[in-house]
């Protein structure tokens, strides 16, 4: 029986209308879509249990919890779009054209193997282990190099579809941030470059109401961030962060827009940080957040509520989302078996391919620092 008003959000009917571009997707789509939200929970939860069993080592940024944004956001991209993910997002830089198929090597988005190695320090990462987690990029796959900075990669993503446009592309750059990084100059300027020269850039803030130790309203007077786009004259939309296919639709929306030549527009998506900021800082925030707070925010699991979803529109049977229950558990509550098997299995390979990868020789610490030519 529920209990508190977070299990009766829990149990709660989600009543969700399909926009206009979740409307359109098919019973695979959907199918697909939650086999994504699954593989970005699994991302998240092995790391924790390969750091707890001493295969791993470094800070873990977890995005458990917020997967529909990245799942929902990449979803309609075309392949020759941009994308520009930080610390967050780490899942979306194997997940960038999924469509093209998950294990296809010709995909725009790196391989799972590449970014498993780049989180264990191996020389198969892109750097050679010269740094970790999400200090990664790829020009040849589309994806602008994220930086500590936060908000710094909106001027590069800026200047990418620029040119990009310049040529006569077409492609539209999804740049990810927190909302505590809005309060950054560099925000302002970007965004405002954005809309003065009408570039297809479509920024995400992802408001999962921390930033660090520092809550929402010590960041921004005004419930929704998305009304700071009035000032800059551009579209601001405000996603269910919890909702995969509300997120779809209100990328779509800016994408459109983006890619028609009509400029920049920041998409909203509210949500909720899980765990502490990074796992070194888990401790800290069960005491800097009261436990309701954090109750109220994980109670919409966003696999749940895609489930309840394709419940109600007959994509899925009740006995049919009660096969892999992943939904509402912790690192330390889950197990394989709450996962489809595939999805097990493509991570598994990724970490396996790391696991077997070399340590960098010591000599190579000082390549690659002076040019070494003269
Ligand atoms: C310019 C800058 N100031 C401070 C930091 C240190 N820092 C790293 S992440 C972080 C909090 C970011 O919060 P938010 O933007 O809301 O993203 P979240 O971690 O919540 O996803 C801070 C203060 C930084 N990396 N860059
Ligand atoms: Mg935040």
């Amino acid at each position: 029986m529920a209990t508190t008003e977070a299990d009766q959000r829990k149990t709660k009917q989600e009543s969700f209308e399909l926009g206009a571009f979740s409307s359109k997707l098919s019973k695979s789509d959907f199918q697909e879509l939650l086999l994504q939200l699954y593989l970005a929970r699994y991302f998240d939860v092995r790391l924790i249990k390969e750091k707890k069993r001493g295969r791993l080592t470094g800070t873990l940024y977890s995005s458990h919890n917020q997967e529909a944004i990245i799942v929902g956001s990449l979803f309609g991209l075309k392949p020759t779009d941009w994308i520009s993910p930080i610390h967050r997002d780490m899942p979306a830089f194997f997940m960038k054209d999924f469509r093209a198929g998950w294990r296809n090597p010709d995909r725009m988005g790196m391989s799972v193997g590449t970014v498993c190695a780049q989180v264990w320090g191996r020389v198969d990462s892109p750097g050679r282990a010269r740094d970790n987690w999400s200090h990664i990029g790829s020009s040849a796959k589309r994806i602008i190099h994220s930086t500590s900075m936060l908000a710094g990669t909106i001027p590069a993503a800026a200047g990418v579809v620029y040119a990009d446009r310049l040529d006569g592309g077409d492609a539209v750059v999804l740049t990810y941030n927190g909302e505590g990084s809005t309060a950054q100059g560099v925000f302002h300027e970007a965004v405002n470059f954005a809309a003065v020269h009408k570039l297809p850039v479509v920024t995400i803030i992802e408001n999962n109401q921390w930033a660090y130790g520092t809550p929402t309203y010590l960041e921004f007077s005004m419930d929704d961030f998305a009304r700071r786009a009035d000032g800059y004259g551009i579209p601001g939309l405000v996603a269910d962060g919890q909702n995969v296919l509300d997120v779809y639709d209100k990328v779509m929306e800016a994408v459109a827009w983006a890619r028609s030549g009509k400029g920049p527009s920041i998409v909203e998506c509210k949500t909720f940080r899980a765990y502490g900021h990074g796992d070194h800082d888990d401790d800290r925030a069960a005491k800097y957040r009261p436990k309701e707070e954090v109750d109220e925010g994980r109670a919409r699991d966003p696999i749940a509520v895609m489930k309840r979803i394709m419940v109600a529109e007959g994509h899925m049977t009740q006995k049919e989302a009660a096969n892999w229950v992943a939904e509402g558990k912790g690192a330390s509550e889950v197990s394989n078996d709450d996962f489809p098997p595939e999805v097990v299995q493509y991570l598994s390979e990724g970490i396996e391919f790391a696991v077997n990868s070399p340590l960098p020789e010591a000599e190579e610490g000082g390549m690659w620092v002076y040019r070494e030519d003269n």
